[in-house]
């Protein structure tokens, strides 16, 4: 008798931050359909074209499904399959070796976008191997908000979808291709159905701008001007909270100098954008409350990330948005086990003081450390030496700025090990290369230390193929092997109940559940004041001297503004792929087929270049060939190149092609920003040629 479907709650992970909550179809161990759960807190049935593909991800043939070791060069594709236990003690052999000669902090470990449980397990396996040196990508996502809002009102502001707001303002966030950190965009659509009013600040006619009533086009990289513009706006046409300001920020006097220079007039210059369509959205912005502000990564690919950050948040604070229902709000976690217990900080009490980037001056709060700045530890022991990684569901030579200084340094590494489900151009250059199970074949628990108020949970659906394991287990057996064997479980599922513990259930339950919410309460501030050293918003930073910022956000002009490059370049996720994942996913691939550089149809004529035309890009850093597109749905002189592209196909490299096309090679490691070690990722000088 031909078996029947099994059908599975769970919640979608690793094709974005997840959220979605699915019902998945099993028959013999496979996923045969994946369904949107109506009853999804956060997407209500919705469901996205890459969930629809994502079990294929598992069944792919050429996914990775024993544990490797590299014969030969680095990149040069000779691989011996070894056992589990031959991986987990040649990684803990290298690792113990460079820690007894040069110190724990000599060892690195990577992340690349946070999927699950295992980016916090790492930090645990890191603090207690004693390295205070987590890589991560969060200098150029999230962090610049998260650290902003806590030295501006104490918290990370996010926009509650939960509650109707007048107006809803999406700064550089894309969300129906994105699903920003986990804000699933059915919220949104809901909000806007209900009447939101919508603007949009994005250089690109989004589906969302073409719904906007303000849409604001600005040059790529001019954010921190326009957030500038709206205040003064705000400020000087007294349109602004007077209450609020009076109890509950600080500085608003400095505020209220300094924005002086920046009036529309002027910033339309920086920015492109016309003067009366700033007055008009600020205006809109300001006359309606409560508002809410939908901010996204195209604030934070720049390095003048805090200042931006910090002034949407004044922007918030002084319309009397922060903290309340429809506004930008400070969720509250359920009482689940809080992060700093999970990773054990109490284990390495100096690592705040030890961290690469710290002894480099970035701003306090950063917990890892910037991709940039790990780069200048390997290559040029600044401000110390580091020769070996543990590396986890990454892929820097796509995904770090500056490709080609990222190949130099991964080849200067003594030794790396990386887990990965697929052979992709960086683990082509590791030692090592451990199988890892994903998505749907382990349990794991999602947005946990999002931000967003809620943990989700993932039940595992179908057993991982044989050779595969999840990165929890494998973070669990490298935990024994590496540190004491009593800090770590008989099982790595216990880690999910001594997580759950706090709110009383284990993993079992909280799947039944399906998610945990934390209580929404607002203007916490009522009570006990903001968590700032004023107990106020600081719009003027108290401590600006001592965390040597300048006290109030401002303009400090472009990099580019002397480069002779005619165009502006900047990139958008694409709606298909995770960054430089699942190329190799055929009914991904079918929707996205090649690299596609969007070009305005003058600009394009003005160098003769047509619908499908090869394009060679350049920057002062690099040059790479992607196809046009033609496309009046951005300014003249704004191309929007793709990200993450590599050939998964090529047949010819065993490294694959990872430079024709790779949007990282226009980029550069200088000039960081000093607050986060940011790189300019969008809104950098370019000039295009036809091939
Ligand atoms: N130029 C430019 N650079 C950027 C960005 C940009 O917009 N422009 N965006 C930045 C941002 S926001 C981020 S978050 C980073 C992302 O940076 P990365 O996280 O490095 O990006 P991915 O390409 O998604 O790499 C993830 C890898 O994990 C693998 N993987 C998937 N599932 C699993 C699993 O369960 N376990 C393991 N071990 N591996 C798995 C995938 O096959 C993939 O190769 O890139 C940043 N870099
Ligand atoms: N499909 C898909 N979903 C994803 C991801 C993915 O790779 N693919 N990545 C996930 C991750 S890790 C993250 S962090 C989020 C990021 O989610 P988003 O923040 O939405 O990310 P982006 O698409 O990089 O940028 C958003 C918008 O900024 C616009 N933009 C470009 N330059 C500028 C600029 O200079 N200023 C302004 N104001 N806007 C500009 C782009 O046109 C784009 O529409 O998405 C997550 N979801
Ligand atoms: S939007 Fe994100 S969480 Fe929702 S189904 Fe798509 S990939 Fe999954
Ligand atoms: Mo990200």
């Amino acid at each position: 008798m031909a078996a029947r479907i099994r059908w599975v709650k769970t919640h979608c992970g690793r094709m974005d931050h997840g959220g979605c909550a699915l019902i998945a179809g099993v028959k013999d161990n496979r996923i045969v359909q994946i369904k949107g759960d109506p009853q999804g807190r956060l997407n209500r049935g919705y469901l996205c074209p890459k969930a629809v593909a994502s079990p294929d991800r598992l069944n792919h043939p050429l996914r990775l499904r024993k544990p490797l070791r590299r014969r030969g060069e680095r990149g040069a594709g000779k691989w011996d399959p070894i056992t589990w236990p031959q991986a987990i003690s040649i990684i803990s052999d290298n690792l113990l070796r460079i820690r007894s000669r040069e110190g724990a902090r000599a060892v690195a470990f990577c992340q690349g976008m946070p999927k699950g449980l295992e980016h916090f397990a790492m930090i645990r396996l890191a603090n207690l191997f004693g390295s205070p040196n987590v890589a991560a990508v969060q200098d150029v996502c999230h962090a610049p908000r998260e650290i902003s809002g806590v030295h501006t009102c104490g918290f990370y502001p996010v926009a509650d979808f939960d509650h109707q707001s007048q107006l809803v303002m999406l700064w550089g966030s894309n969300s129906t291709d994105t699903n920003e950190e986990g804000q699933i965009c059915s919220r949104l659509l809901n909000r806007i159905q209900q009447g939101s009013e919508l603007i949009v600040v994005d250089p690109r006619k989004t589906e969302l701008a073409r719904r906007a009533t303000h849409w604001l086009p600005l040059r790529p990289g001019s954010d921190i001007a326009l957030v500038l513009a709206f205040l003064h706006v705000v400020i000087i046409e007294n349109l602004y909270d007077h209450d609020f300001v009076k109890q509950w920020t600080y500085g608003f006097e400095t505020l209220a100098e300094q924005i002086d220079e920046y009036a529309p007039e002027v910033v339309s210059e920086i920015t492109r954008i016309p003067a009366q369509d700033i007055r008009a959205a600020a205006r809109a912005y300001a006359n309606a409350r409560p508002a809410t502000i939908g901010w996204g990564n195209a604030l934070e690919q720049n390095r003048h990330a805090f200042h931006t950050a910090r002034a949407l948040v004044c922007l918030m604070a002084v319309c009397g948005n922060l903290d309340v229902p429809g506004g930008n709000i400070q969720a509250l976690d359920p009482p689940v086990q809080g992060l700093r217990q999970f990773v054990q900080a109490d284990r390495l009490p100096e690592k705040k003081k030890d961290m690469i980037h710290a002894r480099q001056g970035t701003l306090r709060g950063l917990m890892t450390v910037p991709p940039s700045l790990l780069k200048r530890a390997i290559l040029d022991h600044i401000p110390y030496a580091v020769s070996g990684a543990y590396m986890q569901g990454t892929n820097p030579l796509l995904t770090w700025a500056d490709s080609r200084q990222t190949f130099s340094a991964l080849n200067r590494l003594a030794f790396f090990a990386i887990s990965e489900i697929f052979m992709t151009p960086t683990a082509s250059m590791a030692d090592i290369v451990l199988p890892a199970a994903t998505h749907f074949e382990f349990d794991d628990i999602g947005h946990y230390g999002l931000g967003h108020g809620t943990v989700l949970a993932r039940p595992k659906v179908v057993d991982p193929p044989a050779g595969c394991r999840s990165d929890l287990q494998i973070l669990n057996d490298l935990g024994k092997a590496l540190t004491d064997p009593d800090d770590w479980y008989d099982d790595s599922r216990d880690m999910l109940d001594e997580l759950l513990r706090p709110a009383g259930i284990d993993f079992d339950t909280f799947t039944r559940r399906g998610f945990l919410q934390g209580p929404q309460r607002f203007r916490k501030y009522l009570a006990s004041g903001f968590r700032t050293p004023t107990g106020k918003v600081e719009l003027k930073l108290s401590r600006a001297e001592e965390l040597k910022v300048a006290p109030v956000p401002r303009y400090l002009g472009s990099l580019d503004d002397n480069c002779e490059y005619p165009l502006v370049l900047t990139s958008a996720k694409n709606p298909y792929y995770l960054h430089s994942s699942y190329r190799w996913v055929p009914k991904l691939r079918e929707r996205s087929v090649e690299p596609i550089v969007l070009i305005h149809p003058e600009t394009a004529a003005d160098s003769g270049i047509r619908d499908g035309t090869p394009v060679a890009i350049e920057t002062r850093s690099g040059k790479i060939t992607q196809f046009a597109r033609l496309s009046d749905n951005l300014p003249p002189d704004v191309i929007c190149a793709s990200y993450g592209w590599w050939f998964p196909e090529d047949k010819f490299s065993p490294q694959y092609d990872w430079q024709s096309a790779n949007y990282n090679m226009l980029t550069t490691t200088e000039n960081l920003g000093r607050e986060f070690g940011t790189p300019n990722l969008k809104g950098i000088a370019c000039r295009i040629r036809r091939k």
